[in-house]
């Protein structure tokens, strides 16, 4: 049997109870076959793949705290530190009632490669609770982020671990979380990035996954000849990554057509009205409902039963497709949809929304397509800026932290698209992605010993 398929017999053996964990691990080993072919020898006897797919730590932990009516609430902790092998582990917090340590493992996972890519020194891992924020007040969410980092801070540090944002936790929950810390261990350092610019935080981060994400997709279609100009665009969801992955791609000339929330989706032939969105999304806290109510030219249409969350947005024509909400949003019968409608390029905001069987439809059908890993590493790469401005104790323009993110996303491209090409896989930014990041991280295991 194939080193490979040894170890995906090994990881399915030992984490048969976490599907997100194991497709994960799935698509990026099958990806990474040729060099794992080209190196086997020393790969089996430094044990590399039982390494990289086993985290340094999992932490999991109790949070009570009282909600407005008195009661004690109790919800569970998770971070997991998956390997630090070119960096103080990172990555970001999810706040959602679907979080468990197998989702946890997935995204922690998949941050090792994406940090990689970015070309920056930072490590991968990933936290977040099942604790669900929708509906709670300032003061419950305030409750709740300072028993979460109580716990929580005996794992971390600026030199250590530095988790940021993820779905459920924006600028509010860090800012509670932050205090917490800072109260805790009686030092003021960047031990968490997405902070408020007031205390430490980065101009542009907050829009930088979705504008990250336009940079690399103008990049990939302008290296097959065209732009950005007059292109019908769909995005999913309606948060941090998709609301201002549909404002960059409006200021490229593009038109976003939808978007969508947990409880429904929106098509809006005349173009998403990003200020209403933001003012909906990120002020109110509100239901794309209101999005709808506001705007004559939008359609609402509610998820049910017949018409799970998302799915209605890949009907729509298109030449762009976006997945920005979570995993597993883009299934197989919605690939042919985007196919038989001509789209030619998906380029993932979110993680791993695509299902291996998506892609490969995809993929088999001449869509350009670019994971997560690659496409959304804009957000975790303007964190690693952070750390850096805190680590120097200055601030950077918002102009200068654009340029450098603009520049790490066109890198990221083309370091993976020669990736792909350099082991005779040209066009498949999935396996170039994998082995691009993969191989930073395996030498610098290589040359830390057993470790
Ligand atoms: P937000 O919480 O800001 O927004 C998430 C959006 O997706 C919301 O519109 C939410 O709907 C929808 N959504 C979340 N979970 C589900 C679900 N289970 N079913 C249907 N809809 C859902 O999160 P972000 O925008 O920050 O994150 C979106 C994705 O991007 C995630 O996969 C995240 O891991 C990834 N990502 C985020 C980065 C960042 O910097 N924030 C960086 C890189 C990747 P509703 O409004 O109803 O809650
Ligand atoms: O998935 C991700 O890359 C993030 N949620 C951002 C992580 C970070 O540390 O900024």
């Amino acid at each position: 049997m194939s080193y490979v398929d040894e170890v995906l017999e090994l990881v399915k053996k030992k984490n048969a109870s976490e599907p997100e964990f194991l497709q994960a691990v799935t698509e990026v080993l099958n990806s990474l076959r040729p060099v794992v072919e080209a190196n086997e020898e020393l790969y089996r006897k430094n044990a590399i793949l039982e390494r990289i797919t086993e985290p340094d730590r999992q932490i999991m932990f109790r949070v009570p705290w009282v909600d407005d009516k008195g009661q004690v609430q109790v919800n569970r902790g998770f971070r997991v530190q998956f390997n630090n092998a070119i960096g103080p582990y990172k990555g970001g917090l999810r706040l959602h009632p679907s979080v468990n340590l197998g989702i946890i493992k997935f995204l922690g996972f998949e941050q090792i490669f994406k940090n990689s890519l970015t070309s920056l020194p930072i490590g991968g891992g990933k936290g977040g609770s099942d604790f669900d924020p929708k509906g709670k007040s300032d003061r419950e969410i305030m409750a709740f982020c300072q028993s979460f980092m109580t716990e929580l801070s005996k794992y971390i540090g600026a030199d250590v671990d530095v988790p940021a944002g993820d779905i459920g936790t924006g600028a509010r929950e860090i800012g509670f979380m932050f205090g917490q810390y800072k109260r805790i261990r009686g030092m003021f350092e960047g031990v968490l990035t997405g902070k408020g610019l007031t205390y430490g935080g980065s101009l542009a981060r907050t829009e930088a996954t979705g504008y990250g994400l336009l940079y690399l997709t103008e990049e990939l279609i302008k290296c097959h000849g065209e732009s950005m100009q007059g292109k019908t665009v769909v995005v999913s969801g309606a948060g941090n990554v998709a609301i201002y992955a549909i404002q960059k791609a409006h200021q490229m000339g593009a038109k976003c057509v939808t978007c969508s929330d947990s409880t429904g989706w929106i098509y809006d032939p005349e173009g998403i009205d990003v200020e209403l969105l933001k003012e909906v999304k990120e002020v109110k806290r509100a239901r794309l409902t209101e999005y709808a109510a506001a705007r004559k030219s939008a359609q609402y249409h509610e998820v049910s039963a017949a018409n799970r969350s998302g799915a209605g947005v890949w009907q729509i024509k298109c030449d762009i497709a976006l997945p920005c909400a979570t995993q597993n949003e883009l299934l197989l019968e919605d690939a042919k949809q985007l196919v038989a409608n001509g789209c030619k390029c998906v380029c993932e905001g979110a993680n791993m929304p695509t299902t291996i069987e998506a892609t490969k439809y995809l993929q088999q059908n001449g869509v350009w397509f670019v994971g997560g890993k690659a496409a959304n590493a804009g957000g975790v790469a303007t964190s690693a800026l952070e750390m850096s401005q805190n680590s120097e104790r200055l601030s950077w323009s918002f102009e200068e932290v654009d340029a450098k993110l603009q520049g790490i996303m066109v890198n990221i491209y083309h370091n993976i698209d020669d990736a792909a090409k350099r082991y005779g896989m040209e066009g498949n930014y999935v396996a170039g992605a994998n082995i691009a990041g993969f191989e930073k991280v395996v030498n610098a295991m290589l040359a830390q010993g057993v470790c």
